[in-house]
């Protein structure tokens, strides 16, 4: 068979990456060919994200491709969630766009229900969850501040379809990536324009959803001379992370839940339609789109970002840690001795994160953790716990038993938290890929090229050639006791 290549962007909070993917006799093979950071611009007191400067990574990424003299079918790009670019009449991009973690939106979501749409007329319009950096809730900051690249727009794009755009002139919003802002109806699965009309936002902004798999455009005749590549197609994958990384999820059939875990953890299961009841409105859980019609039942768990922020905090202070290191301390720490819920609001952006945990064992009577191991101890067993909360939910949700949990992205390479995870779930985990979100870009864009089939077909081919570890659960009885202790912690 011959073999066909694809070139994948998949950006997250910290980090991007572009992928060459191989498809040959059936196996995919990937190579990494550059790595960039992404950080959170902070300017005049507002949070942002340098689009401009991503988009150098980006012409970077196609350079190193063509330099690799791999002829590739198209590019694909997925990234994080909610955010977005703003556009002018004139094409321009206006501005950069504002990060998910902008104070701006503190208390919008109140504000929103209380001036413009009752909290349960939005949540059964779009099921998706209530987190103050949903798109919807920054749009509302936005036009209550009067924003003037707002006031001018005559079109909004989401990270990846604006990314798309700087690659091809051409705009497009993609299904996936449009599923998480809370605007789309997931029964129509169309932006419900009177979600932003009703606060004086042009209903208009993010024009028509488009499926997963459309072929954006191709690289503009400037671009494709800089880079050396041809006037590639640029395919809508699912351009959100998190449904690309389910999409890879290498399961042979439906009972299993995932856990998507990176700066986020994502757990949810899948489902045939979407669930929008009382019961997943007051358990606030979301209704995200999936490939092949498919909802991503899930919820958002505050994840790797509290380790994250220690790590950072830790490096300041002169204490660099590997990653083997940081688990090694985690797994020679006292354990079971104090427990954080990871959503409580003073996790969200504290100035000090290893003082925001400090001040919520002291405030819930636990012991303080000191060292730097009795923290990442307390974080790695919190996590766990949190995951069995979840799960139990999930369980009662689903149209079938769950009888493992999948977890897929970097965090999956945490052997030491994928055994805590199975000890507290009392399922076994099946850990891996790492690198789900970009397979999932790379299959995608292959099932675009006509490639693959199936959903079922691509994770079976998927399965094929990605390793995975199980984990048994083990202690099960000290970990339900740690649970039933702190249960009335998490909320
Ligand atoms: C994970 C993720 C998640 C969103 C968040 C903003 O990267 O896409 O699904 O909720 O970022």
């Amino acid at each position: 068979m011959e073999q066909i290549s694809f070139l994948a962007f998949d950006l997250g909070a910290t980090s991007g990456r572009s992928i060459l993917g191989t498809l040959r006799d059936g196996k995919l093979q990937m190579k990494e060919l550059t790595r960039f950071p992404n950080q959170i611009l902070e300017l005049g007191g507002h949070y942002y994200w340098n689009i401009f400067s991503l988009y150098e990574h980006l012409k970077a990424g196609m350079i190193a491709c063509a330099k690799e003299g791999a002829k590739i079918t198209s590019i694909g790009i997925d990234t994080w969630g909610v955010d977005f670019a703003l556009i002018g009449e004139d094409g321009q991009i206006l501005g950069m766009p504002l990060a998910y973690r902008d104070l701006h939106t503190t208390g919008a979501p109140e504000e929103y229900f209380a001036k413009v749409m009752p909290r349960k007329e939005v949540y059964d319009l779009t099921g998706i969850q209530v987190m103050n950096f949903n798109s919807l809730y920054q749009l509302y900051a936005m036009q209550r501040d009067h924003s003037s690249p707002l006031k001018a727009a005559v079109r909004a794009l989401f990270m990846p379809d604006a990314l798309s755009y700087m690659l091809t002139g051409k705009m497009a919003t993609e299904y996936t990536i449009a599923s998480t802002s809370q605007i789309l109806n997931p029964r129509t699965k169309k932006m419900e324009a009177k979600l932003l009309e009703k606060m004086g936002v042009k209903g208009s902004l993010f024009g028509e959803v488009v499926p997963t798999g459309t072929v954006v455009g191709t690289l503009t005749d400037a671009l494709a001379a800089e880079t050396g590549l041809d006037k590639v197609p640029v395919v809508a994958v699912a351009g959100h992370d998190t449904a690309s990384a389910v999409a890879a999820v290498p399961a042979s059939d439906e009972k299993f839940a995932y856990l998507s875990s990176g700066t986020w953890s994502l757990m949810g299961i899948e489902v045939k339609d979407p669930v929008i009841t009382d019961e997943t409105a007051a358990l606030n859980i979301t209704n995200e789109g999936g490939v092949e019609g498919t909802t991503r039942l899930l919820k958002n768990i505050t994840g790797m970002w509290i380790l994250e922020q220690c790590i950072k905090e830790w490096k300041k202070e002169g204490a660099e840690y590997s990653y083997p290191e940081i688990v090694k301390m985690a797994g020679e720490a006292t354990p079971f001795r104090s427990f954080i819920d990871p959503d409580d609001p003073s996790f969200a952006n504290p100035p000090s994160m290893a003082a925001a945990i400090r001040n919520y064992c002291a405030a819930s009577g636990q012991p303080v953790p000191q060292t730097h191991a009795e923290l990442i101890r307390c974080i790695f067993e919190s996590l766990a716990l949190k995951y069995k909360d979840i799960l139990e939910k999930f369980r009662v949700l689903a149209p079938f038993p769950i009888e493992k949990l999948h977890i897929i992205g970097g965090g999956s390479k945490n052997r030491l938290l994928d055994q805590f995870t199975a000890n507290a779930i009392g399922i076994p985990v099946v850990a891996g890929p790492s690198e789900a979100t970009a397979i999932g870009n790379i299959m995608l864009q292959a099932r675009a090229a006509g490639c693959v089939g199936s959903l079922q077909q691509m994770r079976d081919m998927i399965a094929k050639v990605v390793e995975t570890e199980t984990f048994t659960p083990q202690d099960t009885a000290a970990w339900n006791e740690a649970y039933y202790k702190i249960k009335h912690l998490l909320k």
